[in-house]
């Protein structure tokens, strides 16, 4: 089996892989903190570790994303959440049922998040790595009413109510699918955490208000330091913004240029802030707008980062002229030359 990181076995630490077993078999594997199948719909799985986020998976294969701990896991449901965590790690998540008691999408955006963090303090952890979003809708609405600005404001009440604030904010994605549900779930970590900015892009925090009332609470990339001579890197979704504009509407070979060099820029300045000479990408989810954009999509992928595993996900982009964003992981080791590492291929 292919692990994203070595070090799952050797220390107190979190692991990452794409996998082809059953989601049975899985959950049965010792170890296996958390698993995210790629559904059609968002929904909390029958195990508290299981998460269905409600972007399907294009063009390949079906494979679950499983996250590894080292020690024992622990599991259960508190409210609406349902969390797992191994002594450094935790995940917690929960989904929003939108056709509810007629309240406002904000309210229930920042009741959500109210519980995740309250789930995460009640485990006794206080560092996000990573946030994941994804909204049913999420370019339903014109200008300020648009689903997407709705959940920024909700997002915002809430993180700001537990003292979370630019340069606080944690890495995230945030994605539209067809379903019913939104499902937000979180990574927490007992390790001290850094999050990193685009030298090529403004800080989404600080976007002008012509992108709406409340600005997109994530940093572009956090960094969660394990252990002390090795440290994994969250790259949020990145699209073909560069400072706040969205570049080549209607061009996908041009956004899939500058995303590339967004990614290149934010791994340059997150190898700096790490003290390490370069960063590479180890593990790709590529979501696409259009299934028609797939092939060309997956060549531009393929060529840019060869043989880093990647899945193509269906999904919706927050600002609808974009056609393509690209998230990930990769990580930092100081002990050991990345090139003896990086590059596991999707094990069969
Ligand atoms: C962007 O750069 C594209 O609202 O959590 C990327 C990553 C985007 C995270 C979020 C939004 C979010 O603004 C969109």
């Amino acid at each position: 089996m292919n692990h994203w990181t070595r070090e799952v076995a050797a220390g107190t630490s979190v692991a990452c892989s794409y996998s082809r077993q059953p989601l049975t078999d899985i959950l049965q594997t010792p170890g296996v903190l958390s698993v995210i199948s790629f559904t059609q719909e968002a929904a909390l799985g029958d195990d508290p570790r299981h998460i269905e986020c409600g972007v399907p998976m294009l063009g390949q294969p079906p494979v679950h994303e499983v996250w590894y701990a080292t020690g024992e896991v622990h599991s259960g449901y508190r409210g609406a959440c349902s969390w797992s965590c191994s002594d450094d790690t935790l995940f917690v998540a929960r989904c929003i049922d939108e056709a509810g008691d007629g309240r406002s999408q904000c309210e229930l955006v920042d009741e959500a998040y109210t519980e995740l963090l309250d789930a995460m303090g009640a485990q006794g952890f206080s560092n996000i790595v990573r946030v994941w979003n994804y909204l049913p809708e999420i370019n339903a609405g014109t200008g300020d009413d648009e689903c997407y600005r709705h959940f920024c404001i909700g997002r915002e009440r809430a993180l700001d109510r537990f003292g979370y604030q630019g340069a606080t904010f944690p890495s995230a994605s945030a994605l539209g699918h067809t379903g019913q549900r939104t499902i937000v779930y979180l990574m927490a970590s007992r390790g001290a955490v850094t999050h990193i900015e685009n030298p090529k892009q403004v800080s989404a925090y600080d976007y002008p208000v012509e992108y709406g009332p409340a600005s997109p609470s994530f940093a572009r990339a956090t960094l969660n330091e394990c252990q002390a001579s090795y440290s994994q890197l969250y790259v949020s979704g990145t699209a073909s913004i560069v400072g706040h504009q969205s570049r080549y509407a209607g061009d996908l070979q041009g956004q899939l240029r500058t995303t590339f060099s967004n990614l290149e820029a934010l791994l340059g300045r997150s190898a700096e802030t790490a003290g390490v000479s370069s960063l590479q990408m180890g593990l790709l989810k590529i979501y696409v707008r259009r299934e028609s954009d797939l092939d060309e999509i997956q060549q531009a992928v393929k060529h840019q980062y060869p043989g880093i595993p990647a899945v193509y996900l269906r999904a919706d982009i927050c600002r609808r002229e974009l056609l393509v964003e690209i998230d990930g992981l990769s990580e930092v080791l100081e002990a050991l030359p990345m090139s003896t590492t990086l590059h596991p291929a999707m094990h069969e």
